[in-house]
């Protein structure tokens, strides 16, 4: 049977696309622009299974969109700071560009083999120094802006990989990467104040709930964890500043029997009497060893020690203990809470374990909380609570105690975020450097602009490896340089920026590479963006995407973009895995990807990462077939070999019922894709190649205008899943190449339609008029459609129908009055 040569259909092709510049976009007007955007990759190796899916899926919205007559810009780059390539370096005693650079060209031919329909002129690399050039440049904005800051506090710290970790790489107490105990650290640090934008970041999401998948809303929600309350001032004796606390409960105010403050703050070290000083020392060691999560959690054992100090409460004048207990964290809310033991769960516990007093202040449902050990939460009936007693539900409780804590100034209202400062400095070598020199006599320079890029020294091998310190620091003649202000000797900061800020903006960059007067160019990103369609994985679905609308967000305030959300679609496609378990090397159930490829061609494995189902869900490679899809391309392609007719043929001459399944197929096809249901139009792809089949072999043959029509649009509709043999389709078809840049067809509704059948009026027994009607024609509508008509109009003259016989659909018998 006739075959394509997959192989040679794929170099062909990509020969072809490259020589043409297929995919790079107008950019003139004629057409309306889309912006079709990948997250990029991470150069670690070749592309693999995951990565195939990825770029699948934004290749069918971008092919297709091409297809509809959009000017798409598709762009492609890599994210190439990061720690895997110092630790390779390290290893292999080179330089991490070496291992980085190598990796991107392995990963370039890959993606070209793989088919997809890039703009290669856009190509960027984060580790090009036009690049962090940029990133530098933005970092300075922040600075002036007051958003980029450096504070001390206590860091998770990976003793093997010598680096601060973010929360978010803390997995279970241990390090995402080498799996060793964390521990903690306090460091100078610099930080993003992400959490002025926290409202805002809020406040958009509407604009992305008709575009973005719901739990990434939420959790990005749950994330930025919004809490309305009050702050509460407690005095102590002997301190002039009262310690103020972050309450969701105000209203509970009158249960407040003891105090508890964050162990690892500063406020613990001030409180602490000299005699309590010991065993509060002696617990601090053991709460640095506790994780964040563990300390959060309520199952947690309670611990903690008395500070020797008491504060009153501001509405009964009550003294109260202060405690440390590591259920209070640092740097949520103020670091110090008012406990309620009645009322909330952890500090009935805490109360329990260390025979403070409960008070209860609400009577929820009759139960009594000291007794049963379980706290009341919600509405009640305020008890013990003077201007409260007699209100039976919380927002009325926390509306009058608010006001008269502010009457009294010992209190506000107030709203907290979850949020944190993103912390940004990274003690590696492989990143951007923070373009920062510390002064003796200016203190913190930023470097200016002009004299941007701070290059990274050249350091290699061993000199990488981690010393608890930033390797840039061994960089002597690097560290030591000139104080920009006062000309006098001054040091370079040698902590490397979180990789994340480098994603945060490379999607503008994108819209002018090249730009050498700014990180990009505004009237470009005003032509391109908002991006209509991001790709990439849920693994993203906070950090990323969070980070990334806030850089978007404090670039409109710069007045650089105009727009408040970056990215109006986002896709998160499943995973590839593999005997239903994620691929791994431990579980040896890796699939090779160049194998794959290499055994049944780019189209079939493509084919098969979309047809396997919802582009959200995960793909089980041992339940799919690439074997299958191959055979079913071929079966497409020997349509196209078959079609015995020349381009421009008059389809109207063909055959009528594959001509409907056709137009059918256009109409459902459109909508299946526009809706992101690429398996399904998949599927409606195979339909039409069997209907055409049939009808070749059943006697139409190859000749008929309506096979090379049938045919003309498998190949357009299989083009955006599998292009290479649709390339072949077209050209056997005897089109001009490519159908990359073909016209999608419109369908004619008119030969959609259902079947038609004859339906026979009679009018007292005699034929008075036939009518085409559907198949599927109610009785009411039959009437109607009779009395529409002239003949039965003209016999009936005028007189009332008294009586309907309906046969549907093949006769209606009326029977008029006198
Ligand atoms: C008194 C109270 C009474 C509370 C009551 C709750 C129930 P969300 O909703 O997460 O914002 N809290 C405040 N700061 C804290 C910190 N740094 N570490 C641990 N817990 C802290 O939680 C706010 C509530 O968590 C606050 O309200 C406080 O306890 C506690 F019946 O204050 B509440
Ligand atoms: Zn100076």
């Amino acid at each position: 049977a006739v075959q394509y040569d997959k192989v040679q259909a794929q170099e062909k092709w990509q020969a072809f696309w490259e020589e043409d510049e297929t995919f790079r976009p107008l950019d003139d007007g004629s057409r309306e622009r889309r912006y079709v955007l990948d997250m990029f990759p991470y150069p670690s190796g070749d592309l693999h299974m995951g990565h195939a899916e990825a770029y699948a899926m934004g290749d069918v919205v971008s092919r297709y969109w091409r297809l509809r007559g959009f000017d798409v810009m598709h762009p492609i780059g890599w994210d190439s700071f990061g720690l895997p390539a110092e630790n390779a370096a390290i290893k292999a005693d080179a330089h991490p560009a070496t291992w980085t650079y190598n990796n991107i060209e392995t990963q370039v031919r890959s993606f070209k083999r793989y088919g997809l329909s890039l703009d290669w002129s856009r190509r960027l690399h984060t580790s090009d120094e036009e690049y962090y050039r940029w990133t530098q440049w933005l970092f300075n904005r922040f600075y002036e802006r007051g958003l980029a800051y450096r504070k001390d506090s206590f860091v998770n710290w990976c003793p093997t990989d010598q680096t601060v970790l973010a929360n978010e790489q803390v997995i279970d107490g241990r390090c995402e990467r080498c799996k060793s105990e964390v521990t903690k650290r306090k460091l100078n640090q610099w930080y993003f104040k992400i959490t002025d934008y926290a409202q805002q970041l809020l406040d958009d999401m509407p604009l992305l709930e008709d575009g973005w998948p719901d739990h990434v809303l939420a959790m990005q929600r749950n994330w930025i964890g919004r809490s309305e309350g009050a702050h509460v001032d407690f005095t102590v004796e002997g301190r002039e500043q009262p310690i103020t606390v972050f309450t969701t409960r105000p209203d509970t105010l009158f249960g407040a029997t003891f105090m508890v403050v964050a162990p690892d703050g500063e406020l613990a070290q001030e409180l602490v009497t000299g005699e309590q000083r010991p065993a509060f020392e002696a617990y601090l060691e053991q709460v640095k060893k506790t994780t964040e999560i563990q300390r959060q959690s309520t199952e947690n054992e309670k611990t903690g020690v008395w500070l020797g100090v008491h504060a009153t409460n501001p509405v009964n004048g009550e003294l109260v203990p202060i405690w440390a207990a590591d259920y209070v964290l640092a740097d949520y809310g103020t670091g110090a809470i008012m406990a309620v033991p009645a009322h909330d769960q952890r500090d009935l516990d805490f109360a329990r374990k260390f025979g403070l007093p409960v008070r209860t202040v609400l009577d929820v449902d009759g139960t009594n909380p000291e007794e049963t050990g379980v706290a009341t939460v919600g509405d009640g009936a305020y008890l013990n609570s003077g201007i409260l007693d007699g209100l039976t539900d919380k927002a009325s409780g926390v509306a009058r105690i608010v006001e008269r804590l502010e009457s009294e100034g010992k209190g506000t209202g107030t709203v907290q975020f979850r949020l944190r400062d993103w912390l940004l400095s990274r003690q590696r070598f492989w990143g951007c450097p923070i373009p920062v020199v510390h002064c003796e006599t200016c203190g913190e320079v930023p470097v200016p602009d002009d004299q941007l890029p701070v290059r990274l020294p050249d350091l290699r091998g061993s000199a990488l490896a981690p010393k608890g310190t930033s390797p840039l620091a061994s960089a002597t003649d690097w560290v030591n340089t000139t104080c920009p202000t006062c000309g006098g000797a001054a040091k370079r900061d040698t902590d490397t920026m979180d990789t994340f800020v480098d994603s945060s903006w490379y999607f503008f960059r994108y819209c002018s590479p090249g730009y050498a007067e700014g990180p990009f160019n505004p009237d470009d990103v005003a032509r391109w963006m908002p991006v209509a369609q991001y790709v990439g994985g849920v693994e993203h679905a906070i950090l990323h995407l969070l980070y990334m609308r806030f850089f978007s967000k404090v670039l409109r305030d710069l007045g650089l973009v105009s727009f408040d959300e970056p990215m109006l679609r986002l896709l998160n496609q499943g995973q590839v895995i593999n005997e239903g378990k994620a691929m791994s090397k431990s579980l040896g159930n890796g699939v090779d990807l160049g194998k794959q490829i290499d055994e049944f061609g780019v189209d079939a494995v493509r084919l098969t990462m979309i047809f396997a189902g919802p582009p959200e869900d995960d793909i089980d490679w041992a339940e799919v077939s690439p074997g299958s899809s191959l055979k079913f391309l071929q079966r497409a392609y020997r349509l196209a070999a078959d079609v015995a007719s020349q381009p421009g043929v008059d389809y109207s001459q063909g055959d009528a019922q594959l001509r409907k399944a056709t137009h059918k197929a256009i109409i459902e096809i459109t909508q299946l894709l526009d809706g992101g249901r690429f398996n399904v139009a998949v599927a409606r792809t195979m339909e039409l190649v069997n209907a055409t089949r049939k009808t070749i072999d059943s006697g139409a043959g190859g000749a008929d205008p309506a096979v090379r029509e049938a045919v003309e649009f498998v190949a357009q509709a299989l083009s955006v899943v599998s292009p290479y043999v649709a390339e072949e389709m077209w050209e056997l078809l005897g089109q001009p190449p490519s159908v990359a840049n073909s016209t999608w067809p419109t369908a004619d509704p008119a030969l959609t339609l259902d079947d038609t059948v004859t339906m026979v009026v009679q009018i007292q027994g005699k034929i008075r008029g036939k009518l085409e009607v559907p198949a599927d024609i109610t009785e009411e509508d039959a009437l109607a459609a009779a009395l529409a008509d002239e003949a039965v109009q003209r016999s009936l003259a005028g007189r009332e129908v008294v009586k309907v016989i309906a046969r549907l659909p093949k006769m209606l018998s009326l029977v008029p009055g006198k």
